[in-house]
């Protein structure tokens, strides 16, 4: 990873925990609690109130993001290979298309996940022209995910978690990544350079049933959360 793109990745990290800050807010005075009001957030924000597209209003978050970073550097794929990655039967793998499954074998696993991908529903995976399949390695195993944000106007990213957190707006502020490397935060738009590609290399070092899910607010809750067994 490139310092200026480290700097962008640090950039949306701030980001993500500012709009973090606003939805716990909006969480406490949710569930009646009337201590945290206006004022108290607002001093934390620098202004009397939070953005609106923070809080998911007028302006999409996961939209901001992605305008934000579509010129961003790092690696790139061709829209055609996007398609080709999106369709790919990754090697020593038994796929089941009816319980959308993929079972792998073996302790080495690499695999292609497109974010978004046209011709699918908005805000989901697809890996091996499924529509988020449930992933199953052995423990142990060295996974290697080559994700791809195929979404014309959104950012999108992929992070493994311990389930229990992608109905929230903002998952990442429930949980974090469960293995070492097993996150990609955020991608931007395509743009006439190609579509954001990056790669997530983790060991699933303990047994399990876990989540990947996108972190930009609001996604995983629209349905962009897959599950991933370790045996
Ligand atoms: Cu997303």
């Amino acid at each position: 990873m490139t310092s200026k793109r480290a700097g962008l990745v640090v950039a949306v990290v701030m980001l993500l925990s500012a709009i973090g800050v606003a939805a716990a807010f909006a969480l406490s005075s949710g569930h009646g609690s009337r201590s945290n009001n206006a004022a108290s957030y607002g001093s934390m924000m620098g202004g009397s109130t939070a953005p609106g597209w923070m809080m998911g209003g007028a302006h999409d978050p996961g939209k901001v993001m992605g305008a934000a970073l579509a010129d961003a550097p790092g690696p790139r794929v061709a829209a055609a290979q996007a398609t080709r990655f999106g369709n790919d039967i990754p090697a020593n793998a038994a796929i089941d298309r009816a319980a959308r499954r993929i079972t792998f074998n073996g302790t080495d696993v690499r695999l292609a996940m497109l974010a978004s991908p046209s011709g699918g529903p908005d805000e989901t995976f697809r890996i091996a022209g499924m529509v988020n399949p449930t992933v199953v390695v052995a423990q142990g195993t060295r996974v290697e995910i080559q994700f791809v944000n195929a979404d014309p106007d959104t950012a999108h990213g992929v992070v493994v978690v311990r389930v229990g957190a992608a109905s929230a707006w903002m998952p990442m502020m429930l949980t974090t990544s469960a293995f070492s490397g097993a996150a990609v935060w955020a991608l931007g738009n395509p743009s006439a350079a190609g579509m954001h590609t990056d790669t997530l290399t983790f060991t699933a070092t303990s047994n399990g049933t876990y989540q990947y899910l996108c972190p930009v607010p609001g996604h995983a809750e629209k349905g962009m959360v897959g599950t991933l067994i370790v045996t």
